[in-house]
């Protein structure tokens, strides 16, 4: 059985938005039409308290890109985005959301930052994503949302060490690229992995 995952296709991380990915308002058309394929469509949410750690404006004199210790984990520090019920947090209007069956929330906690949709950053928690995939008889995913460089990256390496067979819809990710090439990285580096890099033509055929 297979299963479509959408990451983080959130209003702040699409253009304009908090922590933009460069032209994330392009994953949507490709998110819209995917989930017409899959009998199983689920959803991530970076979902954050607003005293969050990941938050640079949380740390006194701290500037987003800055990295701290976060107890006991690097933390790269980001721009206030997807604070719980808030604007910046929801699904964009123009994604049928309608057809997302179930939605997961990552960065829930304020001590620990989440950019796997499976677990947190310290593999401490999970979010209930693999449990619910494996119920439903899922042994494979295909992945798509935002952004490739971060939660997307850290999705896909965990949907791997969960077992599953893993494909990136590639045309269906966008990356926020602090660094010019790190998408490409990061891309590299799930196929190292094991991940399948395709296009949205290639699942809909
Ligand atoms: C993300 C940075 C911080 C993402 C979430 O969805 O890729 N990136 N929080
Ligand atoms: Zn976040």
């Amino acid at each position: 059985m297979k299963a479509l995952v959408l990451i983080d296709i959130q209003i702040d991380f699409l253009p304009g938005g908090a922590l933009e990915a460069q032209n994330g308002n392009e994953v949507v058309p490709v998110a819209n039409k995917l989930m017409g394929h899959f009998d199983i469509v689920v959803a991530t949410k970076d979902w954050h308290p607003a005293n969050h750690g990941s938050f640079a404006a949380n740390h006194p004199w701290r500037k987003p890109g800055q990295i701290i210790d976060l107890n006991g984990l690097d933390q790269i520090l980001w721009p206030i985005h997807c604070v719980q019920n808030t604007f910046g947090s929801e699904f964009p209007d123009t994604l049928q959301s309608d057809k997302i069956q179930q939605i997961f929330y990552k960065g829930t906690d304020p001590g620990i930052d989440s950019y796997s949709g499976f677990h947190d950053n310290g593999q401490r928690r999970s979010t209930g994503l693999a449990e619910f995939l494996r119920e439903k008889g899922v042994d494979e995913v295909f992945i798509a949302g935002l952004a490739t460089d971060y939660c997307v990256k850290f999705s896909v390496l965990d949907a791997l060490k969960e077992g599953f067979k893993t494909n990136v819809v590639v045309d269906g990710c966008r990356g926020v690229n602090l660094a010019p090439e790190d998408s490409e990285k990061a891309l590299a580096e799930m196929r190292e992995k094991g991940a399948r890099l395709l296009e949205s033509s290639e699942v809909i055929h």
